[in-house]
């Protein structure tokens, strides 16, 4: 970009862009990258321009030691879990090298392993009465895993769909989606993070609840009545068991929820807000100078739950109480804190020394320290006036988006309109806040390509962020990669922060639309390669049990794989009949994994080893069908398949 050496010497836009945000989103113009016209260089892809011919990009060499070019059969050191936004899986990727290694479908369907085809993940989805798919589309933000000590525990990790208000968990030993939960009276799920530890009982110091953001107010109920009636929109946090995955409560609020974030101790989680003006026109949702970051004391929460202090709404019997400004005024009894944060704030993200939430300003180019034991104060009346929990408030950069932690007291966040991140210490803000103007808090800045959304650095959502590598989510690629047609990919590029300056070591492309993702140190996984028996209730444990039952119409098939055959060489259906087809892979070997394709009747799916599967359909067309491994096991791949019969 011929002008990205312009922006990244100025220092903090000067005064005139700053008003032009703020009058921006009050004139109603869309917030974000297409808007911010007044720095035109810095987007033309989102106006569909083309991009000027770009100057060589200063490559980086990887002075900080972090060598992203692994040699051949080299392993990497840290897992990415990913979010892939709206194509609505979770995606598995090595840093530092950045390669995908795994997909992990929970929401949509996917074709490599048969998710929404077999009859094991039709049930995790959820099916309308029919048994087809109750919803084919998601859009999955934010994953984030299970805790204990502060530290990923390697159990399980959840993911949201934004779309359908559902969350997804994920087991971590098989890298499967075993569970989803839909939201009552929710629209808009956006922000998720699970506890790090009980409010009330220090020896359950890992992760049992999820907590869910509700972005969209809405009528509650939902029902059609009230469609004009502000005072009838809300919106809600939600609480859910992080191990039967039921939801357990619900807080009513003000204001609409955006990302996250939960305290080490267990006792307070927070969600930025925007929208406290419980605007339901757009421009409406911009008129207050400053929002709030919404603080939920979680054992109040649950006392008042288990005190009957609640109510249901619609045809959910999830209990609800009520969180609202109004109705939690009294510090001794109040459930919920409004912190006042900058006009529509975005990220909030909670430093690994467990002391401060940090919120970013978005439409503000400020980031807002909170001291959370300040907020603990209030809530026990030591404290008079909330916002003095807010220790800093800095001017950082345009369109502060996403913070992450290097362990050493920094912070870096996200610019979405400077194309930047901005590296900054907490404890120099801190001090600059208090009066010390002679205090410099920017440590760094470096641009990225382009228009960052989240980041993410190795550990830093845990007590061990060990100040490696960051990742950035740039939400345009524009120039970076070979031109495929009018769709870019996006660029999650990798930042060495080992040292004083941050140096940019690579550029990934990735198919849209990841935002949120976490990077851990391998060591704290063990994901296993081959599944056991007792996993599947239907497994076939010997191949002398397959063939064909019959009840009525109602026909079950047992077959089993071992490479390269099939037990059964052919099986016979009648015109008509409820197939259920049942298959175990019996092959116990590492990587060696099985498919099983059905022409003509929209089956496929495989069987890694050890595992069982199964699918229904009707067999309504009659003929021979071949039946074949989609999944190359064997020299005799091609050859292995068996001849389903369907009879007239
Ligand atoms: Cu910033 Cu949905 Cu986390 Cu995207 S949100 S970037
Ligand atoms: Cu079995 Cu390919
Ligand atoms: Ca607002």
């Amino acid at each position: 970009m011929s002008n990205k050496t312009e922006n990244s010497t100025k220092e903090t836009a000067g005064l005139g862009r700053r008003r032009f945000l703020n009058s921006a989103a009050l004139a109603g113009l869309t917030v974000g990258v297409a808007a911010c016209n007044d720095k035109p260089a810095a987007a033309p892809a989102a106006s569909g321009a083309a991009a000027p011919a770009p100057a060589p990009a200063p490559v980086a060499s990887a002075a900080g030691g972090t060598n992203v070019h692994l040699k051949p059969g080299e392993l990497d050191t840290y897992y990415g879990i990913w979010s892939g936004g709206h194509t609505g899986d979770m995606r598995i990727l090595g840093l530092p090298s950045g390669r995908e290694i795994h997909r992990v479908p929970c929401f949509v369907p996917d074709a490599l392993v048969g998710w929404g085809i077999t009859n094991e993940s039709k049930a995790v989805m959820g099916t309308k009465p029919d048994g087809s798919l109750k919803y084919t589309v998601a859009d999955t933000h934010h994953t984030h895993a299970s805790y204990k000590d502060g530290n990923y525990d390697g159990r399980y990790a959840w993911i949201n769909d934004k779309i359908n208000s559902r969350i997804a968990r994920v087991r971590l030993d098989y890298f499967v989606c075993d569970k989803i939960t839909e939201l009552p009276n929710v629209q808009g799920f956006h922000g998720i993070f699970p506890d790090k530890a009980d409010p009330v009982d220090p020896a359950i110091n890992y992760t049992t609840r999820v907590f869910c953001g509700g972005e969209f107010a809405i009528p509650l109920p939902n029902n059609g009545q009230d469609i004009n009636n502000p005072e009838k929109y809300r919106s809600m946090f939600t609480c859910v068991d992080a191990e039967s995955m039921e939801v357990r409560w619900q807080v009513l609020i003000d204001g609409n929820c955006d990302l996250t974030a939960t305290s080490y101790d267990g006792k307070l989680a927070a969600t930025n807000q925007y929208n406290v003006e419980n605007g339901i026109h757009y421009e409406d949702m911009m008129s207050a100078e400053r929002d709030a970051c919404l603080f939920f004391n979680i054992a109040r929460i649950e006392e008042a739950v288990k005190a009957g202090k609640f109510k249901t709404i619609g045809s959910s019997k999830v209990p609800v109480v009520d969180g609202t400004r109004e109705a939690n005024k009294d510090p001794k009894t109040a459930l919920t804190a409004y912190v006042s944060v900058p006009k529509n704030p975005h990220g909030v993200n909670a430093s690994p020394d467990a002391k401060y939430f940090i919120c970013a300003g978005k439409l503000s180019p400020t980031a807002t320290v909170i001291e959370l034991a300040k907020v603990l104060d209030w809530f026990d009346g030591k404290m008079e006036k909330l916002d003095d929990a807010i220790v800093a408030e800095v001017e950082i950069g345009l369109g502060p988006l996403h913070t992450a932690f290097d362990g050493r007291g920094n912070a870096y966040t996200t610019l979405f309109l400077d194309s930047q991140v901005v590296k900054w210490n907490v404890d120099a803000a801190i001090k600059f806040h208090a009066g010390d103007k002679s205090v410099k808090y920017v440590v760094d800045r470096l641009d990225v390509h382009y228009q960052p959304g989240h980041i993410n650095g190795s550990q830093s959502e845990t007590r061990a962020a060990d100040g490696k590598i960051l990742a950035v989510g740039c939400k345009f690629s524009k120039d970076r990669f070979l031109p495929v047609g009018p769709l870019h990919p996006e660029n999650e590029q990798l930042i060495d922060i080992s040292g004083e300056k941050m140096v940019l070591l690579a550029d990934h492309p990735v198919r849209g639309e990841p935002h949120d993702f976490i990077i851990f140190k391998r060591d704290l996984l063990k994901p296993k390669q081959v599944y056991s028996h007792d996993d599947f209730p239907l497994a076939i444990t010997d191949p002398k049990e397959s063939g064909v039952t019959r009840n009525g119409k109602k026909v079950t098939v047992k077959i089993t794989s071992q490479a390269p055959a099939f037990s059964l060489r052919e099986f016979t259906v009648k015109k008509g009949d409820e197939v259920t087809l049942i298959l175990t892979n019996l092959d116990k070997i590492e990587d060696l994994t099985h498919g099983f394709a059905i022409p003509n009747y929209n089956v496929n799916f495989i069987v890694n080893p050890l595992e069982t599967k199964s699918v229904t359909f009707i067999a309504d067309k009659p003929g021979v069908f071949w039946a074949y491994c989609t999944h190359f096991c064997h020299a005799l791949h091609l050859e292995m398949r068996t001849r389903m019969i369907v009879e007239p």
